[in-house]
């Protein structure tokens, strides 16, 4: 008898002992990602520029067509000759950075001129598209067939993974749903535009230079593809609504799967219903269970955003926009101060499925890059790679390039080799490579709950905790965005023991009831590191507390 009622208790406090405590166990969130233009990172194969393209006349060639600016400066809305071969020789330049993960631009078939609707691309406009190419890749004609900019001799899409895999690098496909390509308003049609072709090279799909509201699709099967209305600028949108819409883009997508891609980002994932998402969703997951997929829908409201992340609508994370705004306000020059960050971070409520499996970012290729001094880049990935979320890092932020810039203004400018070498050793890289590959040695900052204990001014003091599996570890994040050395104290939470300083080095001793003190440098971060199981009181209550929020799922 006795036997019998230790035995529940002994069961209690082993359960206790083991508790889990993690933001996530989704294994994305372990990642660091890279994001690149691929036409603008590195041309690493003259031989596929396809220079002849689009010409001679000039208003369709398609390579190097600049945009003056001011001061000498130049836009280019022309193909620039990056490619397949620029990423793979510069992996390690990436990987060295602390990223595990690339996001490419779209890879499949562009139309080969430049378009010749639309309004006329000129230095800082928007929605501006004459004159511009499918340099970009989210003009797609032919979803099956890869653009022919990209590969080399020997290195198609499947052997471009393999070599990334090689590197250890993830690569994360970029998708388009939407739409197509530029599709009326041409002065005369031009060949690709506003077609679509199947895996045969058939065509299956054309716009016809028609304006969405000349269509249709009721009689004509060319244009039942189509709705007919117009959304974006002047593409083709496809109509959710016809199942040959889904069974065309999930096979093409399944295919470039199969050829290696890690994950799937969803451009303009808004602009289609939560229903056809999620049937998208199921059909990649029944090939690849468990895919990670994340879609950009550019909206700074939450609640915007937050359905897609649902399990009914597909469970697919998003792009943190609102928090992206907020960063920008406090690492940009507006030099807000950390208290403007926790109400984006909906630690303990708000409508994400899981804030934890978000992409954290501050800048991409659709807005303005970050306006930010070298120091307010180095606060801004210090943040990043310490708080809740999945950074994402726009090519060429290292160095801070065309810091400011909007789409048409530089934003999309060509790195290049050049650049590259010569941003080893650049404060921004150097600041960026420290914080990264800590985190890609610490579960706490992957996928630890994140606990708030002081965002005010130029100071943040966090800690991330992870406890799973037998893995426990304890991370406490003090950030400086001031340009002084700046005092810490913590004794919120804090479990005595020995924790060891990951960033400036030696141990630190902290006794029951007592205080961390530490004084971090100028723009700079500490990490302390305790790997032990959380036995602390009140930070084993606050943890269980976070455990138990409510999310919609
Ligand atoms: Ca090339
Ligand atoms: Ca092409
Ligand atoms: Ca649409």
């Amino acid at each position: 008898m006795r036997g019998l009622t230790l035995l529940p208790l002994l069961l209690a406090s082993a359960t206790v002992s083991a508790a889990d405590y993690y933001g996530t166990l989704e294994p994305f969130a372990s990642e660091a990602v890279y994001f690149v233009v691929t036409d603008r990172f590195v041309n690493g194969d003259t031989s596929n520029d396809q220079r002849e393209q689009g010409g001679p006349d000039p208003a369709t060639r398609s390579f190097d067509r600049p945009v003056p600016g001011p001061d000498g400066e130049s836009d280019n809305i022309g193909y620039l000759g990056g490619d397949f071969k620029g990423v793979i020789d510069n992996a390690g330049y990436i990987r060295d950075m602390g990223f595990s993960a690339v996001w490419i631009t779209p890879i499949v078939d562009q139309p080969d001129a430049a378009f010749t609707g639309g309004k006329p691309v000129s230095w800082g406009s928007f929605w501006t598209d004459q004159g511009k190419t499918g340099y970009h890749g989210y003009w797609g004609v032919n979803f099956y067939q890869l653009d022919e900019h990209l590969p080399s001799p020997g290195l198609d899409f499947a052997g471009f993974t393999q070599a990334m895999h090689g590197q250890q690098l993830k690569v994360v496909l970029d998708i388009v749903g939407n739409h197509g390509s530029p599709a009326f308003t041409m002065p005369k049609q031009l060949p690709k535009f506003g077609q679509v072709f199947d895996r045969d090279g058939q065509l299956v799909a054309d716009h016809q230079n028609l304006s969405p509201a000349q269509l249709d699709p009721g009689h004509n099967p060319l244009h039942a593809f189509f709705r007919t209305q117009v959304e974006i600028a002047e593409l083709a949108s496809f109509d959710d609504r016809n199942p040959a819409v889904l069974d065309y883009l999930s096979g093409a997508y399944l295919q470039w799967l199969s050829q290696g891609a890690d994950a799937l980002r969803i451009d303009t994932i808004g602009w289609m219903p939560h229903a056809f998402w999620k049937q998208f969703a199921d059909r990649m997951r029944a090939q690849r269970p468990g895919l990670f997929m994340f879609g950009e829908n550019f909206e700074y409201h939450p609640d915007k955003i937050a359905p897609h992340t649902w399990q009914q609508n597909g469970a697919i994370s998003v792009l943190d926009f609102p928090l992206k705004e907020r960063m920008a306000q406090v690492f940009g020059r507006e030099g807000k101060g950390f208290e403007q960050l926790p109400p984006r971070l909906y630690l303990d409520d708000g409508p994400y499925a899981n804030p934890y499996e978000l992409m954290t970012f501050y800048d991409n290729h659709d807005m303005p890059r970050m306006d930010a001094s070298d120091d307010g880049f180095i606060d801004a990935n210090n943040w990043l790679f310490t708080a809740r979320g999945i950074p994402v890092v726009y090519y060429g932020s290292e160095v801070g390039f065309m810091r400011g810039r909007a789409e048409h203004a530089g934003n999309r400018n060509y790195f290049g080799q050049d650049r590259v070498d010569a941003a080893v050793g650049h404060p921004i890289r150097e600041n960026l490579k420290r914080i990264a590959k800590l985190r890609a040695a610490s579960p706490a900052l992957q996928r630890g709950l994140q606990l708030n204990v002081l965002m005010k001014s130029d100071r943040a003091a966090f800690y991330r905790v992870y406890q799973h599996e037998g893995v426990s570890q304890i991370a406490l994040v003090l950030l400086n965005k001031g340009s002084q050395p700046a005092p810490f104290e913590v004794k919120h939470w804090l479990q005595p023991g020995q924790w060891r300083a990951a960033i400036g080095g030696g141990e630190v001793v902290v006794g029951e009831r007592s205080t961390l003190t530490a004084t971090v440098p100028a723009h700079g971060v500490e990490v302390y590191l305790l790997d032990a199981p959380v036995t602390q009181a009140a930070l084993r209550r606050e943890l269980g507390k976070a455990m138990r929020v409510k999310r919609p799922r």
